[in-house]
């Protein structure tokens, strides 16, 4: 298998972490998105990453597609629980890791733009949005328990983490007001998975 990524993009590093939690093995394909003629697009027609190519040639895009993908062909160890209910909770927090991930990169593009052309209701809109997903994601975390060092972590701690590094990196303030959340994050960095997919 083979994987398009970029280096700091959180939906790859959440597919990254859900390989390596599986034991899968995959090869890394660097682009440069700003590149147009990039090695993904020839695989995605939206041009985006992450994109897994199978051993067969076949292309699964985007990251909760990839996630599912990996979940049907390589069930062991499952990454969802199997009782419906608990899986429709782990796809929520997926969608709400996505969610954060989604307004801190759009943050991230209003932020480089020139003075003059950024919109500050827009900026302000966005941090709110990563400011209360945060606020739950605080909430939920004092019931996660750590796995034990064979149990793989679940899909949507999986999205968390991913989430999270993202904002450690482009805007470490707004984690501050969420101490339980940081020692979660925290408590993982030294588990394979996370610590080699740390964004650079
Ligand atoms: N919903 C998509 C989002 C993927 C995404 O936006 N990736 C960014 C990199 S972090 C990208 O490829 N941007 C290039 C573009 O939009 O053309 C997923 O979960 O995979």
């Amino acid at each position: 298998m083979r994987l398009y990524v970029t280096p700091t993009s959180p939906y790859a590093r959440k597919v990254r972490i859900a390989l390596m939690e599986k034991g899968l093995a995959f090869a890394l394909e660097k682009v440069d998105l700003r590149d147009p003629d990039h090695g993904a697009r020839q695989w995605n027609p939206l041009g985006k990453i992450p994109v897994l190519v199978t051993n067969a040639g076949e292309a699964f895009f985007d990251s909760a597609v990839i996630l599912q993908y990996l979940e049907t062909i390589h069930p062991q160890p499952p990454l969802l629980p199997t009782e419906p209910m608990a899986r429709l909770a782990c796809l929520r927090l997926e969608a709400l890791a996505n969610g954060i991930m989604d307004a801190t990169v759009a943050w991230v593009q209003e932020q480089r733009r020139s003075k003059d052309c950024q919109d500050p209701a827009l900026l302000q809109k966005l941090r709110n949005k990563t400011q209360t997903a945060l606020a739950y994601l605080e909430e939920q975390s004092r019931h996660w328990q750590a796995p034990r060092p064979k149990e793989p972590l679940p899909l949507g701690q999986i999205g968390a983490v991913a989430a999270i590094g993202y904002v450690d990196l482009r805007a470490p303030e707004l984690l501050v007001p969420y101490p339980d959340l940081q020692h979660w994050f925290q408590s993982l960095r030294d588990r394979p998975s996370v610590a080699q997919t740390m964004p650079e």
